[in-house]
């Protein structure tokens, strides 16, 4: 079972924070965990940040705060040789899952790129559906098949939009609570705290309606009451 499954139990708010902006500087990076990581389940970190402050100093951070959740989001969409070894690279650096795009498929995909993750003990979410309005164009006229990929794989979790909330519902449908569901698209994008779990999802990935903040604390502190309030006064799933 993920640890992230623990930590939100254990009561963390139901928020992932997601730093890409290489304009947050790694001091700013500890900061935020420092001062977040016991209200907030995890980070995300992408591509931008993860290039431009390279392995090393991330480590460093991850290493100094270990009780929490890390996310490497690479959105992995290659062959399975290839997925396994950076996903062995982000393990060393101490990160505790990988996003991979669910188009890719299983034969000499995914299949390989989940059984290295099981062996190292890295979670894997699998991109279902995305929250710009690109994602109508070919994920969601495809997002049936992505879903038995998925059901084929057994990963950890997926991800899906807080931007349309319909999509989370069907997926949430399709998959049961056998899986995480990952919401990204809260805040910045224009979906309300709470929404995406009142849809179905389990834990929603907010970047910079916190990261962007002079208050990181209390921005994440504010998103995760907005969350609370939400799911107050509405009929959810
Ligand atoms: P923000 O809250 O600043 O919009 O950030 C959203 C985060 O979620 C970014 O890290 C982005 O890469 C990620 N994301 C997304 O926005 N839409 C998707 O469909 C999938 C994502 O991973």
């Amino acid at each position: 079972l993920s640890r992230l499954l623990d930590l939100i139990r254990s009561g963390r708010g139901r928020v992932i924070v997601a730093i890409d902006d290489p304009l947050i500087t790694l001091s700013k990076f500890k900061e935020l965990v420092m001062k977040t990581k016991d209200a907030v389940s995890g980070f995300k970190l992408g591509l931008p940040y993860i290039l431009s402050y390279g392995l090393d100093n991330i480590k460093s951070v991850i290493t100094d705060f270990r009780d929490t959740y890390y996310i490497a989001d690479l959105k992995l969409a290659d062959i399975d040789v290839v997925m396994s070894l950076t996903t062995k690279v982000v393990c060393r650096v101490g990160f505790n899952g990988v996003i991979a795009h669910g188009f890719v498929g299983l034969k000499g995909g995914l299949d390989g790129l989940k059984s290295v993750c099981d062996e190292l003990g890295v979670d894997l979410y699998i991109v279902t559906s995305m929250s710009h309005l690109g994602s109508t164009e070919i994920y969601d006229l495809v997002i049936d098949k992505v879903l038995s990929v998925v059901e084929g794989l057994r990963p950890t979790g997926v991800i899906a939009p807080a931007t349309r909330p319909e999509v989370i519902r069907r997926v949430r449908n399709y998959l049961g609570r056998t899986y995480l569901i990952l919401s990204p698209g809260v805040g910045a994008q224009g979906a309300t705290p709470g929404s995406a779990i009142c849809a179905g999802a389990d834990l929603e990935i907010v970047g910079r309606a916190i990261t962007s903040s002079q208050d990181f604390v209390k921005a994440s502190e504010e998103v995760i009451k907005s969350q609370l309030k939400y799911l107050e006064v509405s009929r959810c799933y």
